[in-house]
C-alpha cells in the first residue's frame, strides 16, 4: 500500500503537478524508506499489484491477457520471455493519465507529439507508458521501453519484442470486438509478420470508417512497411 501511494507521488512529480501533502504525517517515512527501495527496478509482482490497484478492472484483466499471450509468442518465436512479460505488464500503465498530463509529460521529456496525437492524446499513453516504466517502475532495458513506446501505432521494421507486444495487445483472449480475431490468433502461431500486417490493415480500415479519426503518420508508414514486407 505504501508503495502504491509512493508510485502515485512519483507520477505527480513526473508530470509536475503540485505534490500532494500527506495529512497523516507519514511523508517523512516515505522519503526515507520507500524511496530507497524504489532505487531499483520494481519486482514483477510489485508492479502487478500496483497496477491491480490503479487500473480499472477490465484494463488490468486486459493487461494480464497481454502478458499471457506475449509470453506464448515469445516462446514460439524465440524472444526473451522475461522481456515480453515486463513489456506486456507495463504497456498500458499510462492509459488513465489525464490527457493534459500526458501532453505535459511528453513536452517535459522532449518527446515529439504528432498532430494526430495532439488531436487524440489517448494515443500518447504509449509514449507516456515508456516514460513511466523507466522513471517510476525503474525499467532500464531499452528494448522493453521501445516496445511499450510503439505499441499503439507500431513502427516500420519493429523488433521481435515490439511485434510480439503489438500483436499480443490486439489478440489477447479478453479482446472480443475486433473483426477476424480467431483467424488472427491462429495466424499468430506461425506468421508474425503477416499477423502484424493484418492487424494494421484492420486498424487502418477501422479508423478510416470513423469520421475525424486522425490517423497518425506512423500508423500509415507501419501499415505500408508490413504490406510490402508480406507481399514479397
Ligand atoms: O490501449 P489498448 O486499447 O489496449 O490498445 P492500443 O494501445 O493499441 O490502442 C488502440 C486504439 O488506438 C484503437 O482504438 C485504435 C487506435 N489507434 C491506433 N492507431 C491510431 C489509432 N487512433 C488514431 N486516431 N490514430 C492512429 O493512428
Ligand atoms: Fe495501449
Ligand atoms: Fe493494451
Amino acid at each position: 500500500m505504501m508503495r502504491a501511494l509512493f508510485v502515485r507521488e512519483m507520477i505527480a512529480e513526473r508530470i509536475g503537478s503540485p505534490r500532494r501533502e500527506w495529512s497523516n504525517g507519514r511523508k517523512q517515512e516515505f522519503d526515507t524508506t520507500v524511496r530507497e527501495q524504489m532505487e531499483r527496478t520494481m519486482k514483477y509482482k510489485e508492479i502487478q499489484q500496483h497496477l491491480k490497484e490503479s487500473l480499472k478492472e477490465t484494463r488490468f484483466r486486459h493487461t494480464m491477457g497481454v502478458v499471457e499471450t506475449a509470453v506464448q509468442l515469445a516462446q514460439i518465436y524465440g524472444c526473451s520471455k522475461k522481456k515480453a512479460k515486463y513489456a506486456a505488464l507495463l504497456h498500458d500503465c499510462a492509459k488513465y493519465l489525464p490527457d493534459q498530463d500526458k501532453i505535459t509529460m511528453c513536452r517535459r521529456e522532449g518527446v515529439p507529439i504528432s498532430r494526430a496525437e495532439m488531436e487524440n492524446p489517448s494515443l500518447l499513453h504509449a509514449k507516456c507508458g515508456a516514460i513511466l516504466a523507466r522513471q517510476v517502475y525503474g525499467v532500464e532495458d531499452e528494448e522493453i521501453l521501445h516496445a511499450i513506446r510503439v505499441h499503439t501505432t507500431g513502427v516500420p521494421n519493429m523488433s521481435l519484442l515490439d511485434q510480439i507486444l503489438f500483436v499480443a495487445d490486439y489478440i489477447e483472449p479478453g479482446r472480443t470486438s475486433a473483426p477476424n480475431l480467431d483467424r488472427l490468433r491462429e495466424l499468430s502461431l506461425h506468421d508474425l509478420d503477416m499477423t502484424t500486417y493484418r492487424i494494421l490493415e484492420d486498424t487502418v480500415s477501422y479508423l478510416n470508417d470513423i469520421k475525424d479519426a486522425g490517423i497518425d503518420p506512423t500508423t500509415m508508414k507501419t501499415w505500408q512497411f508490413y504490406k510490402e514486407l508480406t507481399s514479397l
